[in-house]
């Protein structure tokens, strides 16, 4: 399935009056989401973040990530918290100049609750406990900050394939990640953002194959321009 998640039909965007149109970035590990991110880089009244991976790997000179995976039993719920700190900071940043039209961020706050978080509490990687507090941080921070999203754009993908890229890129920190965990990755991705399972989103979602190569998917990215970036609704 390419196209619109029929749950949340496109025609449902609003645009924002007082900020700029606020896209996200989604899917799983290696599913392309820095290359859409650079593409839009260069566009003209286009803020982008990516993820800030550097801030993970270097806190006070502990990298978090390495740690992690090293033991995910012991450390998801540290890393957890600081990853849920930094995409709370970067997604209630304003945005740099009065120009800008659109903000794109990698992953988003939305993402670290219904996929990682709900993906460690089902496998029993998180603790009840922790995963009662990360939510009461969730909560509270929807409720008091501004993170509302106007558009998601998931970058669908088969597992496998994102595993062999993973693989073939060779950061240190995911040698021991597991295709096992990339399919339960998936999962949460799907049932995040393609059923309407507890509506646990409401944000509309553009879906694009991720499966296809860097040239095809800028192909797709060419194609849906106007929608990723809020100007076709
Ligand atoms: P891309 O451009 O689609 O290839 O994306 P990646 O793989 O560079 O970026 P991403 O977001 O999948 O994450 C980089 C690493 O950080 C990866 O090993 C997964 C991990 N990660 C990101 N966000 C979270 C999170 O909220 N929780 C956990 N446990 N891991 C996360």
């Amino acid at each position: 399935f390419v196209g619109i998640s029929p749950q949340k039909e496109l025609t449902n965007i609003s645009t924002p009056t007082d900020r700029p149109f606020r896209v996200s970035i989604e899917g799983n590990i290696g599913a392309g989401k820095s290359s859409l991110i650079q593409y839009f880089s260069n566009f003209p009244g286009i803020e982008t973040y990516p993820e800030p991976i550097d801030w993970w790997r270097n806190l006070d000179g502990h990298n978090l990530l390495d740690l992690l995976y090293s033991d995910i039993h012991k450390w998801h719920n540290t890393f957890q918290m600081y990853v849920q700190l930094t995409r709370l900071k970067i997604q209630t940043t304003p945005p740099k100049n009065s120009s800008t039209t659109v903000q794109m961020f990698e992953r988003s706050v939305q993402n670290n609750r219904y996929c990682f978080v709900e993906q460690a509490f089902k496998s029993g990687i998180l603790h009840g406990a922790d995963y009662t507090i990360l939510n009461e941080w969730y909560k509270w921070a929807k409720k008091n900050c501004d993170i509302d999203l106007d558009l998601i754009v998931y970058l669908r993908s088969t597992p496998e394939v994102v595993y062999n890229r993973m693989k073939a890129r060779r950061r240190p920190e995911e040698m021991s990640v597991k295709l096992e965990y990339l399919q339960e990755l998936h999962e949460s991705h799907e049932k995040w953002l393609m059923t309407d399972d507890l509506n646990l989103n409401t944000v509309p979602v553009l879906v694009l194959d991720a499966d296809t190569t860097l040239e095809e998917i800028v192909e797709q990215y060419k194609i849906n321009e106007n929608k990723i970036l809020g100007y076709d609704k």
